[in-house]
Formats: structure tokens, sequence, C-alpha cells
């Protein structure tokens, strides 16, 4: 994908049905879906702009099968937002998923999705040195800010790793 420089790239992950789609549609006002009987078949994509600067998010699918999708989606992302179902807690893909980043140094945070059904786990919250934002995302409630907390992790590796001198 093309971008200009200060753009920026965030993919948003998660288990089949946690709230991806749902986190997308509150983070963008213009969007383009690909779903059949509302699962994600394809990709969520919608930008929004923060602080002047353009963020480029990508929903990806949660079914298992679409791993292939997950990896073209993951090319060359800035920051990645794991949607968990907190009703449900962590799944093998939400590892699987978390794992990915670490490995390759993927900046991230975690929303904790569906605090209606079930509000934090403070378990969960001690398993990650990385943010865990209580979300519902069907109500808007968190996910600007999670975004915003995201985007300064990213901007800070920006920093690192490009020291001044
Ligand atoms: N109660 C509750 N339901 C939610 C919340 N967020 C999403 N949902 C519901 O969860 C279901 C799945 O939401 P989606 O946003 O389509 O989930 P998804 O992760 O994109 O699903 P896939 O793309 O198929 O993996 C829908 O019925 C949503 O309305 C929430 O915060 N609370
Ligand atoms: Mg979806």
């Amino acid at each position: 994908m093309m971008r200009r420089n200060k753009e920026t790239k965030i993919v948003i992950f998660g288990s089949y049905n946690s709230g991806k789609t749902t986190t997308l549609d509150n983070l963008c006002e213009k969007k383009t879906k690909v779903e059949y009987n509302g699962t994600t078949i394809a990709l969520d994509y919608g930008n929004t702009v923060i602080k002047g600067e353009k963020v480029h998010v990508f929903g990806s699918p949660g079914q298992e099968r679409f791993k292939f999708m997950r990896e073209i989606l993951s090319e060359d992302l800035d920051g990645a937002i794991v949607v968990i179902d907190n009703s449900k807690g962590l799944s093998t893909t939400d590892n699987k998923i978390i794992r990915n980043l670490k490995d390759n140094s993927i900046p991230y945070v975690i929303f904790a999705n569906k605090q209606d059904l079930k509000p934090c786990d403070y378990e969960l919250n001690s398993m990650f040195d990385v943010p865990i934002i209580p979300t519902v995302a069907k109500q808007g409630e968190g996910i600007q800010q999670g975004l915003e907390k995201l985007l300064h992790l990213v901007k800070r590796r920006g920093v690192n790793n490009f020291p001044k001198n």
C-alpha cells in the first residue's frame, strides 16, 4: 500500500465475532466492509484523522480459515488492536495473534470488548505488559481513547528506532 510519510496503518485482529468490525465502525466515519451475513470474509477498511494525521484502519476476518487474509493485511503495519470478547476470555487464536505481534515487535493494545456482558477481568490485566482497554464497541465506549493510546505507542517506537544522534 502506498502511504504518505505521516500516515499510519493499523490492523484490528481478534477471534471470530469478538467485535472487530463494530470497533472499526466506531473509529471511522467512512468505511467499506466485505461481509457475508454479518461475518467478515475479507476485510474492513476505514480511515480517520487524529491530531491532523491520517490513520488507515483495516479490520481482519476472525474465522480461522482466513489466516491467509490476516497475513496479507499484516504487511507493513505500524500497530495493531487485538479485540477480545471479554465475556469469553482469551482464545487460542488471540494467543497466537499476540505471540505473532510480540515476535515481530509490533506495537499493540488489547481491547477487552463486550464489557456490558462481563466487566474487565483483572487476571487478564496482569498477563500482559501492554495496555488493556475495556471497551463496549457497540456503544463506542473506550474505542477512541484506545486508538490514541496505540498511536502513542507507535510514535514512541518511531522515536526509538530513529535516535537523533
Ligand atoms: N454486547 C455486546 N455486543 C457487541 C459488542 N461489540 C460487538 N458486539 C456484537 O458482537 C457481534 C459481532 O460483532 P462484529 O463486530 O461483527 O465482530 P467481528 O469480530 O468483526 O466478527 P468477524 O469479522 O466475523 O470475526 C455483533 O452482533 C455485534 O453487535 C459489545 O461491546 N457488546
Ligand atoms: Mg468482522
